[in-house]
């Protein structure tokens, strides 16, 4: 089989790259190891910033997301016990969040494939890159039974932070910078209404928390918790109860419990490679970099990493011209460690790091006043919130 662009990974940025280079008729094959049901059972992100909502509209796949996604135009932080409201929209001038999850961009983007008629392999396995750093890039791969070889212009690895195409350029040719925080966040889904009707993230001595939506009948729940938990000591119960410790009294007051849909916990990473392209292989969005969720920035960067590969090979199979390629790794990196820092930031504002000790509690708390004391500093967190410019 042969294709202009192979991408791996069928995820967020593989689905969207793909989209864009349909609709501009450069051919592309996607190959990914999971099957479909497998990939849209991950609930991850539920925030969209106006950039990536613009992608997804000149991906043709915007309509549903209009018609469902909740415009968000502010966020609440709670801390010793009071809620403060960030005015995201009045700080920004204008400018909102749309909460609408991940499985639901996920589903509108992969509908939108099958009536394109475009190539997806799933549950292609062993997939493996070669000769991107010649003319001739080839993946191989196997898929029911027996072995393929798929020739393209170029790779994209959309394969996520555990994916392939990573691990296959050679460890001298990559930098990698890494932070690991000592907690996870484990998540609850419910069909419950939200408790209220903006996200709450939280800041308490027992950790932190987040109180967020899918819609208005439909709510997702966060708590920090210990990297040895296991879901399984979480009972519905348990969780509830700890979540109730977390909140202020109307909140607690608001909050409608009910059976978890889904639960699951995640460690929390920082995490960059530099740089993204190596010859013609390209990595785009969890593939090259990984951000704690605490700013709902990780989706966001996937799309803003596939913009600057989209343009670039859009300008390439138009022109000739290589200019954006070769763009690509430093126009993404700059927008990428920006995010890095906010989302960091962010995390390092709610989350208990017992090895900081009270000192650290201290610094947190004046932090979270003078944050509210001052425009200056929350227009700055909002301006990162809502997305910065691609
Ligand atoms: P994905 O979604 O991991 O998709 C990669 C795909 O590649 C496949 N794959 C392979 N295919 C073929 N061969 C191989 N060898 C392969 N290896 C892997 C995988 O099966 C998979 O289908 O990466 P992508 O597309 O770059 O998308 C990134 C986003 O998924 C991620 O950044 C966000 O979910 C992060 N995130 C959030 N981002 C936001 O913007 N806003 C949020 O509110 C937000 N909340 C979150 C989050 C992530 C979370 N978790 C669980 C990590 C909340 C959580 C809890
Ligand atoms: C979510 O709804 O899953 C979500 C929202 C905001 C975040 C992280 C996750 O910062």
């Amino acid at each position: 089989m042969r294709t202009q662009v192979a991408i791996i990974g069928a995820g967020p940025s593989g689905l969207l790259l793909g989209q864009l280079l349909t609709r501009a008729g450069i051919a592309n094959v996607i190959l990914e190891r999971h099957t479909p049901e497998y990939v849209l059972g991950r609930i991850r992100a539920g925030v969209l910033e106006q950039g990536a909502v613009a992608m997804l509209d000149e991906a043709g796949v915007g309509a549903r997301l209009h018609a469902e996604g909740l415009v968000h135009g502010g966020i609440e932080i709670l801390w010793a016990g009071t809620r403060h409201r960030v005015d995201l929209n009045g700080l920004t001038g204008g400018k909102n969040v749309i909460v609408y999850g991940q499985t639901e961009v996920t589903k509108d983007l992969m509908d939108a494939r099958r009536a394109s008629g475009a190539t997806s392999v799933y549950e292609a396995e062993e997939v493996s890159v070669h000769g991107f750093d010649g003319t001739k890039p080839v993946v191989r791969y196997r898929h029911g039974g027996a072995a393929h070889e798929l020739e393209c212009d170029f790779i994209a690895g959309c394969d996520g932070f555990h994916g392939v195409c990573r691990q296959s350029v050679p460890t001298r040719a990559i930098r990698t910078y890494e932070r690991v925080y000592p907690f996870g966040w484990l998540g609850l889904l419910s069909e419950t209404p939200p408790v209220s009707h903006e996200l709450i993230y939280v800041s308490h001595e027992r950790g932190f928390a987040l109180c967020s939506m899918r819609s208005h009948t439909r709510s997702r729940y966060y708590l920090q918790c210990s990297l040895d938990d296991k879901v399984e000591d979480w009972s519905d119960e348990r969780f509830w109860e700890e979540l109730g410790k977390r909140l202020d009294a109307r909140a607690v007051a608001d909050l409608v419990t009910g059976p978890s849909i889904e639960k699951s916990i995640a460690p929390l990473r920082s995490f960059v490679a530099e740089p993204l392209r190596f010859g013609r292989l390209f990595l785009a969005g969890d593939a090259g970099h990984i951000v704690p969720p605490t700013g709902a920035k990780g989706l966001n960067l996937a799309a803003s990493d596939v913009r600057y590969l989209y343009d670039g090979l859009a300008e390439y199979y138009r022109k000739g011209a290589t200019a954006g390629l070769d763009a690509y790794s430093e126009r993404a990196l700059r927008r990428i460690w920006k995010a890095e820092r906010f989302s960091w930031w962010m995390t390092n504002l709610l989350h208990r790091f017992p090895e900081n000790g009270p000192f650290g509690e201290k610094m947190q708390l004046a932090e979270l006043d003078y944050l509210f004391s001052s425009k200056a500093a929350l227009t700055a967190l909002a301006e990162n919130y809502v997305g910065l410019p691609y």
